[in-house]
This record gives structure tokens, C-alpha cells and sequence, in this order.
């Protein structure tokens, strides 16, 4: 009697064996820049399927841990992480995983380079990317707001692609009283000579064993509420190697993201740095959290990516009812539908990351300002929910393989759990939809894009031929989302409390049409018939434009459901 043991699933380049990140920087990019990336990111696509993976696997294996004191009793707040979660950073700076963004060797393309080398890269960091996204967004804060300190000290070592000489960031905002509503940040900033001392708790600051972390505070006499609070860099050590007046209370025992070391902690008159002058300290670290919902966004897709490549390599090894199961045509479909919220997904989030990298090289028109400042929240939201649901569903690919430990799959969807949550949750940016929507006009150049875009599908002979109920069904619903955005604008029903209601829905729709049309655009460019079905799936599976009727009366009742559960 023989006995069966199932092969395991495998990965191999993640580079080369990825047909739509390939296609998709041809389409965008001259030929001769995709080539000049193509070595390396070929490269990292080795690594993320062999030595990333080994480390990662240690870090996952070896948590971080807090040891608040020495063998002879004095507090020293020591957090111990493992030689694979160092060699993973080692790996982001040698890689340039930071550098690449800010050296702009590709110009407006380097953006779009660097999130590719993030896409590799983050599925087999044990969430390494969570610090580097929080370093970037500093990064970025710091060229727009550093003085010359900082920018000669904190942004070279930001920047490095010396594993030596690489920093890494925090970002510390959330405190007990609110990590949406940061207002009542209670860290308080006294004046001292030439700088300044905090005083104050941080509820969660992720990565606590970065060089450097960028806070909120309100400096002594300041107004209350957010506006009055300032922005602050700080080093977490001296120049013995001790805490700066800082104590780690406990590292946060979370659902996922395990190896990552995240703190509660207080500042106890911590030396720290104002950033860009007194007060709008919202405004100005926006700039870092627009770069982590990016980043966000980046990570959410390569995580479907890789519980893609894995479901897929599995079921060409796995045999169930005689057969494959990749030979069955049920499976087929499941898959298929995964396949086309990731690539939705994807299209929608590149989309965000070209126009990123045009404004940060001065090629930005104001509109397509305007626009980013719309897509960023709309692209975090979109993918950190298609993660969930995408995540959820490979496990079951596995059977009851995929519930158990050791396969890796539960640490994947505890993982993805976390993408809605943290850089602003589904509600919260959603509703920072309609703050862009109001602060920059941003509808108008999404409408004008959207338009463009459709006028520009239109003249090809093959949209008329193969896609024509998909356009139609574009049109249509950017037609209803006008329509519906026209009413509530001119107070032509509830008005504010209206747009509140319906914002979720608002930004899905947002996120559906923009996917939509991006996906048909490509599949016409590629005339390859995998990219014409994932577009004509898209736009016929789901209903585009998804806004409901509400009134005063539908929230008055749904209040007094919810009330009364
Ligand atoms: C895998 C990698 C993933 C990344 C990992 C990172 C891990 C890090 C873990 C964390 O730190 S999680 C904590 C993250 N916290 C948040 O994301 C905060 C969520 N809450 C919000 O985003 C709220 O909407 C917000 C705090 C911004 C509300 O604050 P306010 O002060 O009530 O908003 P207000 O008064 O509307 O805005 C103040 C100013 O900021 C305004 O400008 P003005 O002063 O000129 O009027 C706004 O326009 C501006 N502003 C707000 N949001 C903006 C923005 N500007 C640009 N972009 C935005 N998104």
C-alpha cells in the first residue's frame, strides 16, 4: 500500500511569472525605462521566492520581544527582534526599496518602479513593508517640510542603500483618546532653549525599533482641537545607545502581523524637533499618511497577488474526484472571480501611483493633484476590502489545509486583516472622500479623466466589436454617479447627512468606474483575450454604480434598528 502525501504549493520568480505587472508596465512605460528596470526587479522577484522567504519565515516564527529591564534591574525597554526580520531589512535597503523613490532615476516613472520593487518585496517580508512605508511617508514629509538638519541627517539616512547607514521611521499618532479622530491628542510639547521636550502616550506606535518616528503634539498654550497641534521629529536613542526619555509599557499582542513590533509607549520629556513651524500638524503629516495608504494599497494587491500564485500552483497539484482541480470547471470560476478583483484592484491602485510619481517630479497638472488627493483614500479602501474577501476565499482553496498553522494561510488572512484597518478604516476614508471632494474640487478632474477616457475607448474598432455592453455599462453608471453627485451638491435632498450616509457606496462606485474603464483601456491596448474577459467580468458581475436611495426617514428607521438590535 502506497501513501500519499500532498505536494506542498510553490513559488517561482515572482517577477517573471507575473503576466499582468508585466504587461502592465509595458503599456505604461517607453520600452527603453521598462528595460532598464527589468534586471532588477526580475532580481527581487528571485529573492521574494527564496531567501526573503526563509527570513521571513524566521521572523514569523521569532516575534519580537519586550524586555523592560536589565539583569541588574535598571529599565532599559530593550525590544528584541530576530535575525530574520534584520536580514529582511537589510534586504529593503541593499534593494533601494526607499532610495528608489526618492533618487527619481526613471523621473515620473521611478514611482511606478518603486512599487513594483514593494509588490515584490512585501509578501515574503513578514510586513517589513509596514516600517518602510511609515519611513517613505517620513521621507517625504521631510522634503516637503524638513529644514536643513533634517534634511541633511534624517532624509540621507532614509534614503540609504547602505544596510549600515538605513534609518527607519515611525509614525506615532494614534493615543488612547482616538486613532481616527486625532484631536484630542493629549502629547504635550514644552518649549526648552533651542527645542523641545514631549510629554505624553502613544497608544500604538508600530515599528518601535526604528531610529526615528515623526508625532503629533500640541505645543504648550496651543488651540485645542486639531489644529492646534504641531508636527515633531524625534530620535528614539541618544548617543549612548539609550532611550530618549521614552518607556515602552508592553508590545501590543494583535491579531496578525506578528513579527512586527508595535507599543504602547510614553514620551517622558523626549528631546524632539518642530517640522515645517508651529501648528497644522494634521496638514503636514498628511503628506506621510497619503504615502502609506499608498503603500497600503501596494501591499494589499501583492498580497492577493501571492495567495493567487499559490491557490494557482496548488490546484495544478492537487487532484480531487479524479481529476486536477484546476480541471474543474467550478474551481475555475472561483478563481476567476479572485482573479478579477485583484486585477480591478491593481489597475486602480497603479493609476494612483503614476500620478504620485508626476507630482512629486513637478509634471503633475493641479488636476491630476486634485485627483490623487481623491484616488489615494479610494485606492486604500478598495483594495484593503478585495484583500479581505480574495485572502479569505484562497484559504478555502486548500480545504482544511488552509485552516491549520503551519501551511502559512492563517497568518495570511490575519494579515490582511489589518489593510482596512490601520492608515485610516473604510469609514474614515471614506468620508475623506468627500473632504477632498470639497477642499480640492477633486470630482470635476475625475469626471474629466473618466471622460477622456471613455472618448478614447471609443474610437477603437474593437470596443464596438467585443466590448460594447461593457462601455454602455460604464457610461451608464458614470452617468448615474454624475447625476446622483449633482443632486446631493446642490442640496437637492439631505444634503451633507446624505453624502455622509452614502459615502461608502460612494467611494465603491468611485473605485468601480475608475476600475472599469482602466480594465477595458488595457484589455484593448493588450488585445489579449485573458484581458478582454477580466474586463467584460468586471463591468457585467458587479453593479458599477452602487449608491442607494437614502432619505431622512430611511436613517431615522435604520437608527432605530440598529438601536434596538
Ligand atoms: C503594509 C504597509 C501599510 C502601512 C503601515 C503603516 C502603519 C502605521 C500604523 C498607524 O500609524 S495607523 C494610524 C493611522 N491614522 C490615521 O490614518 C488617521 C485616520 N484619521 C484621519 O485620517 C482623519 O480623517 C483625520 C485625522 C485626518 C481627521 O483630522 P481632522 O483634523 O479632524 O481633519 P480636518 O480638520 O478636516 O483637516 C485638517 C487639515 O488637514 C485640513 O487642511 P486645512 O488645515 O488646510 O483646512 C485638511 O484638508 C487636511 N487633511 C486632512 N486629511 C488629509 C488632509 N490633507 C491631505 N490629505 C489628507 N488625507
Amino acid at each position: 500500500m502506497s501513501e500519499f502525501f500532498q505536494e506542498a504549493p510553490g513559488l517561482k520568480n515572482q517577477y517573471t511569472e507575473d503576466r499582468l505587472l508585466q504587461a502592465y508596465l509595458h503599456w505604461r512605460i517607453p520600452a527603453m525605462v521598462v528595460s532598464n528596470m527589468t534586471a532588477h526587479l526580475t532580481h527581487l522577484g528571485q529573492r521574494a521566492a527564496t531567501d526573503m522567504l526563509a527570513w521571513a519565515d524566521e521572523a514569523e516564527k521569532n516575534p519580537p520581544k519586550h524586555i523592560p529591564y536589565d539583569p541588574w534591574g535598571k529599565r532599559i525597554d530593550h525590544i528584541e527582534t530576530c535575525n530574520g526580520w534584520k536580514q529582511l531589512e537589510g534586504v529593503a535597503a541593499e534593494e533601494g526599496l526607499i532610495a528608489a523613490g526618492y533618487e527619481r532615476k526613471f523621473d515620473e516613472y521611478s514611482r511606478i518602479y518603486q512599487m513594483a520593487l514593494l509588490y515584490l518585496y512585501h509578501p515574503s517580508s513578514a510586513i517589513y513593508s509596514c516600517p518602510l512605508a511609515m519611513t517613505d511617508g517620513a521621507t517625504r514629509a521631510i522634503e516637503l517640510y524638513g529644514d536643513d538638519y533634517l534634511k541633511n541627517k534624517a532624509y540621507r539616512h532614509l534614503t540609504s542603500r547602505d544596510p549600515k547607514n538605513f534609518w527607519t521611521s515611525g509614525q506615532w499618532m494614534t493615543e488612547r483618546t482616538g486613532g481616527s479622530d486625532v484631536s484630542g491628542t493629549s502629547t504635550i510639547a514644552k518649549k526648552v532653549g533651542d527645542h523641545y521636550e514631549l510629554h505624553g502616550t502613544k497608544w500604538f506606535t508600530s515599528a518601535t525599533t526604528s531610529q526615528m518616528a515623526m508625532t503629533l503634539a500640541r505645543i504648550e498654550g496651543a488651540d485645542k482641537g486639531s489644529r492646534g497641534l504641531s508636527l515633531f521629529y524625534l530620535e528614539l536613542r541618544n548617543d549612548k545607545n539609550e532611550l530618549n526619555k521614552i518607556m515602552v509599557h508592553r508590545l501590543k499582542d494583535k491579531l496578525g502581523t506578528k513579527s512586527l513590533p508595535t507599543a504602547e509607549l510614553s514620551l517622558q520629556g523626549t528631546p524632539a524637533r518642530l517640522v515645517g513651524g508651529e501648528g497644522g500638524g494634521v496638514k503636514k503629516i498628511a503628506s506621510l499618511f497619503n504615502i502609506t495608504r499608498v503603500y497600503n494599497s501596494v501591499c494589499a494587491l501583492s498580497h492577493m497577488r501571492r495567495g493567487l500564485a499559490l491557490a494557482k500552483d496548488y490546484s495544478q497539484k492537487r487532484e480531487a474526484f479524479g481529476r486536477k482541480i484546476i480541471d474543474h470547471p467550478l474551481h475555475v470560476e472561483t478563481m476567476m472571480d479572485l482573479y478579477v478583483d485583484y486585477a480591478a484592484s491593481f489597475h486602480l491602485v497603479m493609476r494612483a501611483v503614476e500620478l504620485l510619481g508626476k507630482e512629486e517630479c513637478g509634471k503633475a497638472t493641479e488636476e491630476e493633484s486634485a485627483l490623487l488627493r481623491l484616488l489615494t483614500p479610494v485606492i486604500k479602501l478598495f483594495s484593503a476590502k478585495k484583500c479581505m474577501s480574495v485572502t479569505s476565499e484562497v484559504m478555502e482553496v486548500f480545504g482544511g489545509a488552509g485552516y491549520v498553522e503551519d501551511t502559512g494561510m492563517p497568518r495570511m488572512l490575519r494579515d490582511a486583516q489589518v489593510f482596512p484597518i490601520w492608515e485610516g478604516t473604510t469609514n474614515v476614508l471614506s468620508l475623506d472622500i468627500l473632504r477632498a471632494i470639497e477642499k480640492e474640487n477633486a470630482f470635476k478632474p475625475f469626471m474629466k479623466e473618466l471622460g477622456h477616457r471613455l472618448q478614447g475607448i471609443m474610437k477603437e474598432p474593437m470596443a464596438g466589436q467585443q466590448l460594447k455592453g461593457e462601455v454602455q455599462a460604464i457610461e451608464k453608471s458614470l452617468k448615474d454617479l454624475e447625476s446622483y453627485f449633482h443632486k446631493i451638491a446642490s442640496g437637492g435632498t439631505g444634503g451633507l447627512e446624505d453624502l455622509q450616509t452614502s459615502a461608502r457606496y460612494f467611494a465603491f462606485s468611485v473605485g468601480n468606474i475608475f476600475a472599469a474603464t482602466l480594465m477595458t483601456e488595457f484589455a484593448l491596448h493588450t488585445k489579449d483575450l485573458r484581458d478582454i474577459e477580466t474586463a467584460r467580468r468586471w463591468c457585467t458581475r458587479n453593479t458599477l454604480f452602487e449608491v442607494p436611495e437614502t432619505s431622512q426617514s430611511h436613517r431615522f428607521s435604520n437608527a432605530e434598528i440598529i438601536k434596538g438590535l
